[in-house]
């Protein structure tokens, strides 16, 4: 029989080491929580919750429905597990305390409830992305600030993604490589489907939103130009380009073909430090690719080495097969020496 989610953490905590007992307990609340969202998602207009609200977030987004209903939907699920001290959300201004009626634990809990927003409405992929930390020893003994968050991503004790898409999947890591799990809807259980992800150290594939390309800095034109010679340029084969703009989906293609994902920043000023988060999506993925095997910078530095100075900062990303990412590191520095 296949092992489930729970029988796969208690595993890595038997034998590993790697997870402890609140932070499986937390992981299985996520996970509850990522199927009550994929429930609300797959309702779509018979629900209710397509379209947008008149609100925004913090960055000046414009808010949907469902990322409102997916983030309070991780806060109450979370609130009253006992394994938690605070959270942090994109779609929140600033940090969440767990209130003072419930238990609380010595984890942080970071979130990016509904990613791939714009693709809410078309019935594409998107999906629900999570990152833990634990509380600083310092900051046990009182109530927690958002500078107890600011820890950088090779920290992080856990992190996963939830994509909803013609299969409902839960991707995790506890520091021991990257496991799959799809969701039986009849049974309402995760099934591990694949005990440790791979990502292929050289690819032919590329990802990125080609429109900006204008914007971009030089290295990041180069190495794309390079590709779009196919076999009769410097790299001497034809690629393949995707591009979801769902970054669960594009990440989850990666993890499973191999390929390369970029959102260099870039020279508009919204995205001049990046346009993604690197609390909520950069260090997350970060930590999934490289335990797969896979690389992921911001240019010209290790994602999770970047030590974070504010909840929403934004930063470059460009992660994926070890040799491609590489080459795309040595383009940046070559053109700093
Ligand atoms: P969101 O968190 O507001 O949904 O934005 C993040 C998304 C990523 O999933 C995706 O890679 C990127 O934004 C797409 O951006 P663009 O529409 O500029 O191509
Ligand atoms: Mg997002």
């Amino acid at each position: 029989m296949k092992k489930n989610l729970t029988q796969y953490l208690v595993e890595q905590q038997r034998t590993k080491g790697t997870v402890t007992a609140d932070v499986r307990l937390l992981l299985e609340t996520v996970a509850r929580a990522c199927k009550a969202i994929g429930h609300a998602v797959s309702k779509g207009a018979l629900g209710g919750v397509l379209g947008s609200l008149e609100s925004e977030n913090v960055q000046g987004e414009v808010q949907k429905k469902l990322d409102v209903l997916s983030n309070e939907i991780l806060l109450e699920a979370n609130e009253w597990g006992g394994n938690l001290a605070a959270m942090a959300s994109e779609e929140m201004d600033t940090l969440h305390r767990i209130p003072e009626y419930y238990p609380k634990g010595d984890n942080l809990l970071l979130f990016d409830p509904l990613d791939g927003s714009s693709n809410i409405d078309v019935n594409v992929s998107i999906g629900t992305i999570f990152s833990v930390l634990q509380v600083p020893e310092e900051a046990r003994q009182r109530d927690i600030q958002e500078i107890d968050f600011l820890q950088a991503g090779y920290k992080q004790v856990a992190a996963g993604y939830a994509v909803y898409g013609p299969q409902t999947m839960l991707i995790l890591t506890v520091g021991d490589g990257v496991a799959s799990f799809t969701l039986d809807k009849e049974m309402g259980s995760w099934v591990l489907t694949s005990e440790r992800l791979c990502i292929p150290e050289d690819t032919a594939e590329f990802a990125i939103n080609m429109s900006n390309m204008r914007h971009w800095e030089p290295p990041v034109k180069r190495y794309i130009d390079d590709c779009l010679q196919g076999v009769e340029g410097p790299l001497g084969k034809n690629y393949n380009m995707r591009w979801i703009a769902s970054m669960v989906a594009d990440v989850h293609r990666i993890l499973t073909r191999g390929g390369v994902f970029m959102y260099p920043r870039d020279k508009r000023a919204s995205v001049r430090e990046g346009k993604l988060r690197l609390m909520y999506e950069a260090n997350p993925m970060s930590m999934l690719v490289e335990q797969a095997g896979g690389m992921s910078i911001d240019g010209v530095q290790r994602i999770l080495d970047i030590q974070p100075t504010g909840l929403h900062q934004r930063v470059g990303v460009i992660l994926g097969s070890k040799n491609e990412v590489a080459r795309v590191l040595k383009y940046h520095t070559a053109d700093t020496n």
